[in-house]
């Protein structure tokens, strides 16, 4: 069969099987429609912490240390804490100059950590008095007054909350140093503070975007409380997936990766990256190691150009200000996303991937191609682009159109002499239909092995491409036969070669059937526990024989319907054991 057939087959088949879940999922698809147009968020990392600003009695938080785990890295016995922190009195803070900001750069969305670690609130809350009202001679409520700044300036608001982690309260996580983990009794803290902080917070600064959980929580059922309060007080409010356990599937509307994470290609799940615009998240007077715009801008393009979104932090100063070099960065990056927000907003993942030049994005019928660099003959060259080319220009002059040149599969634009951006140009291809790839098909390695990975395949039913929270890759969620994995293969070396399949299965998913399916030959086996849901093993599949040079389609799925997840599939290798004809 040929690759393009082959690649057709597993469309066909994803399109039956989605259209079978598109109706319970067209509510929660909805939900996400502002998350999936926005792109980029503006993370705010404030607290006491930030008035220590990296250094404690003489101790320093070196340069990319992160800021605001200070009173856990000097180990800060919680009174001494607390004592500084009612020395907080942001007295130069003004909400409206941080939507402002945000706004100037592009930033569609708003995440101000509510409550860190450190246990510290930084809103009114009435369940302790350790909060930025109460405790500080500042006595306002910031939460509330970025809620309304945000909303005045179109931001969508949103807040960070440290639900599990709290180095002030005696049953939260984190503080060994004061108190005995042995006595903690976590149950208490979640009921009494945890818990009730998140209803405040859903309940007293009106429609949340979302709201920020962090560093998990230990059971499922713990999660499903947060979750379910999100839902019952506020059902729109997208939850982040760090809300569940790391090493169970994770829950949430979407995930996030680790921090200043980059997936290596796209996902089928909605993401978002939380990324520093120096080392620290919290502010450190010793961390003046900022990126420039063109990396900003250059990340926020490769991300988009994945699906996801960006969400970069800013530490405000103790006196409320944002550090003037982050100001800058964001100000410029503001200046390009006013020119071309077009290619960012609304935009999809590319389909034909990346390129040495840069990267791209879709909507519509529109290919953006982002040139970070300008090819030394002046001309983009994109391959495995299916669609006609109708037009090209520079999305700054789209009255001047630029040459399409089109040579055995590859797309080429010529690049004007003028109109150059030096941190990233965008070309607008208006193309025929919806901008699709040809199947790019594996071609075999210089050891003559084939590599199949898990983000290189094509996904159909519901069988996704999701993130593993250990920074890893994998697909999960397939339950049937119809979700499958399939790759197209170009066979140059004839032969025998051995299978090998390297998953993570939790005991629960053990004894379920699956069968790899390659050319006419068909391969079944029995799913193993491997110890834990991320722990990967590898498992021998025996020997396949691929017998003529040419395309080859391989399929991976479930053999029986069932109820529970088939395994975390991470990748698979074809290794060849002899070789006809070399
Ligand atoms: O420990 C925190 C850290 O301080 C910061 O808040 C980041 C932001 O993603 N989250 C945690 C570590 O993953």
């Amino acid at each position: 069969m040929h690759y393009r057939e082959a690649a057709r087959i597993l469309r066909v088949a994803a399109a039956m099987a989605l259209a079978t879940v598109a109706a319970d999922t067209a509510l929660a698809q909805d939900k996400m429609e502002w998350f999936r147009h926005d792109k980029f968020g503006m993370f705010v990392h404030w607290g006491p912490y930030s008035l220590l600003a990296g250094e404690w009695k003489g101790q320093r938080t070196p340069s990319g240390d992160e800021a605001e785990w200070i009173m856990q890295r000097f180990n800060i016995p919680v009174q001494e804490y607390r004592a500084m922190a009612h020395g907080l009195n942001p007295v130069h803070f003004d909400a409206n100059r941080f939507a402002r900001l945000a706004k100037a750069a592009g930033m569609k969305y708003l995440v101000v950590t509510a409550k860190h670690h450190d246990g510290f609130a930084m809103f009114h809350s009435k369940v302790s008095s350790y909060n930025i009202v109460d405790w500080t001679p500042f006595q306002r409520d910031i939460v509330k007054e970025l809620s309304e700044a945000c909303r005045k300036e179109g931001i969508r608001f949103c807040v960070y909350y440290s639900h599990r982690e709290d180095w002030d309260d005696p049953g939260g996580y984190g503080n060994h140093w004061d108190y005995d983990p042995a006595t903690k009794d976590f149950e208490k803290y979640l009921r009494e503070k945890s818990l009730p902080q998140v209803r405040e917070l859903l309940t007293n600064y009106g429609p949340l975007g979302l709201i920020w959980f962090d560093r998990g929580i230990d059971t499922t059922e713990q999660a499903r409380r947060f979750i379910d309060l999100v839902h019952e007080l506020q059902p729109q409010c997208l939850i982040n997936g760090r809300v569940g356990n790391y090493g169970h599937e994770l829950l949430g509307d979407y995930q996030n990766m680790n921090d200043n994470g980059m997936p290596a290609g796209g996902l089928d799940e909605y993401w978002e990256t939380p990324q520093t615009l120096n080392g620290t998240w919290g502010y450190s007077k010793f961390d003046q190691e900022w990126k420039t715009p063109a990396n900003v801008i250059q990340r926020l393009v490769e991300i988009v150009s994945k699906g996801g979104n960006y969400l970069l932090n800013v530490g405000p100063m103790a006196d409320g200000t944002v550090p003037a070099p982050s100001v800058a960065v964001l100000e410029q990056v503001g200046r390009w996303m006013q020119k071309n927000g077009e290619s960012i907003y609304g935009t999809t993942a590319c389909p034909v991937g990346q390129f040495p030049w840069g990267r791209c994005t879709v909507s519509g019928e529109r290919v953006y191609l982002h040139a970070f660099q300008r090819p030394a003959d002046g001309v983009l060259r994109l391959s495995g682009l299916r669609n006609e080319v109708n037009a090209a220009y520079l999305l700054q002059s789209p009255g001047r159109k630029l040459e399409v040149l089109r040579q055995e599969g590859v797309t080429g634009v010529r690049l004007p002499a003028q109109g150059w951006d030096a941190i990233a140009t965008v070309v607008v291809l208006e193309v025929k239909g919806k901008p699709e790839a040809e199947p790019k098909p594996v071609t075999q390695g210089s050891d003559s092995a084939f590599y199949l990975n898990s983000l290189a395949c094509e996904t159909a039913g519901r069988a996704m491409k999701r993130f593993n929270r250990d920074g890893g890759f994998h697909i999960g969620r397939w339950t049937n036969p119809e979700d499958k994995v399939g790759w197209s293969l170009l066979v140059s070396q004839p032969g025998r070669y051995r299978m090998r399949v390297r998953y993570a299965a939790s005991a629960a998913w053990a004894g379920r059937k699956y069968v790899v399916e390659l050319g006419g030959q068909r391969v079944s086996n029995t799913v193993e526990a491997t110890g834990d849901w991320y722990q990967y093993r590898v498992f021998e599949l025996g020997t396949v024989l691929l017998a003529k040079k040419g395309p080859l389609t391989v399929v991976i799925r479930p053999a029986e319907p069932g109820q529970e997840n088939l395994m975390y599939f991470e990748s698979m290798t074809l290794e060849p054991e002899t070789a006809i004809g070399r």
